[in-house]
């Protein structure tokens, strides 16, 4: 079978009208900086790079080094290129602006540079997430609220999970796609076209840990599962947990499922754990073009007008019929009041 790389991909996809060359050039150029990420993390305790940086980041969480190798990399590499306006990263409290000695381009670019990061000294897999959208006309300067637009807006969005294999899951509307990097080519290959995630599944992820802190219907619905074949629900499930979503995501697109991060009464104050803009919006758009569904468990991820540029909600995502169940248990109660 002839190979197709992603920069084949692209131009294909731009003669097809689905994406312009700004945009297509954007996405090559974060592809290419997650290839120098991939690079650091390969290299583990060799490159010196594992632990933590001694400082946190805008959250209050502690950074790792290679939370700020990879938000490095990442603006590095997007300052020069003339596609972007500006960027805005988990690790940033505000969006950085494109340097006066490079052109300004449309777009605005929102990454976590390196998402599940307290998995890198244990040598689990862990992803950069990003979401892309357009910079409003007129706006020569882009401040956070320009940041603020709901996710049905993201012209693209993607991520790169840093496994035993670095593979890019990519959409911007047409479909989700995964490319594979060729290491001794340095080249993202096409690996799956038109990524269908099944409607039905038997498996969840979620950190149970969380359990006796969860709303009502959510105790409801994971005890449901819980019971298996004897409960309401008359099948076994399995549960699966990485602590990376984009591992945890990553399996979905392949073999269906569903993720939770559901509100609880922990981190009920801040919203939810996940961050709306770069972590919960993009893995929506890109679980919806592959056919399943992304809600806070009660509407809709990528409906929300967002308040915030780290604001943070609720995650309900994957196989769409089970979505669909979780979701309605929490709507039906909210209603019952
Ligand atoms: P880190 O980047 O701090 O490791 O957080 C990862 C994450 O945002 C997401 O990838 C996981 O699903 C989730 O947090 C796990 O969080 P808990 O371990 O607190 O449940």
């Amino acid at each position: 079978m002839k190979s197709i790389s992603l920069i084949q991909f692209l131009i294909e996809e731009r003669r097809a009208g689905h994406v312009n060359a700004e945009l297509s050039l954007l996405i090559e150029v974060v592809a290419r900086a997650c290839k120098r990420i991939a690079v650091a993390t390969n290299k583990g305790a060799l490159g010196g790079v594992l632990g933590d940086a001694g400082t946190g980041n805008i959250q209050g969480e502690a950074q790792k080094k290679l939370d700020v190798i990879s938000n490095e990399i990442l603006l590095e590499a997007n300052a020069w290129g003339g596609q972007l306006a500006a960027c805005a990263s988990e690790e940033m409290e505000d969006p950085q602006p494109i340097p006066d000695m490079y052109p300004k381009g449309h777009h605005l670019l929102l990454f976590d540079p390196l998402d599940g990061s307290s998995n890198i000294d244990v040598n689990i897999s862990v992803g950069t997430i990003f979401s892309i959208l357009r910079c409003p006309d007129g706006v020569t300067e882009p401040k956070a609220e320009h940041f603020l637009q709901p996710g049905t807006t993201q012209l693209a969005a993607g991520y790169v999970v840093y496994g035993p294999a670095t593979v890019l899951v990519l959409t911007f509307g047409h479909g989700t796609h995964e490319f594979t990097l060729d290491r001794e080519v340095g080249s993202f290959i096409l690996s799956r076209r038109d990524i269908r995630i099944p409607e039905e599944t038997a498996e969840f992820a979620i950190n149970m840990s969380n359990q006796r802190h969860w709303e009502t219907p959510m105790q409801r619905y994971i005890g449901e599962l819980l019971a298996g074949v004897d409960g309401p629900r008359g099948k076994d499930f399995n549960m699966r947990w990485v602590a990376s979503m984009v591992a945890d995501v990553h399996r979905i697109i392949t073999r269906g499922g569903v993720f939770f991060y559901p509100l609880d009464a922990k981190i009920k104050a801040k919203g939810g754990k996940l961050r709306l803009m770069y972590e919960a919006n993009p893995m929506a758009f890109i679980i919806e073009q592959a056919g399943g569904a992304a809600t806070t468990g009660r509407e809709r991820i990528m409906g929300l007008q967002p308040t915030g540029l780290h604001q943070r909600v609720p995650v309900f995502l994957g196989s769409r019929k089970e979505v669909e169940v979780a979701t309605h248990y929490h709507v039906e109660a909210d209603r019952a009041g």
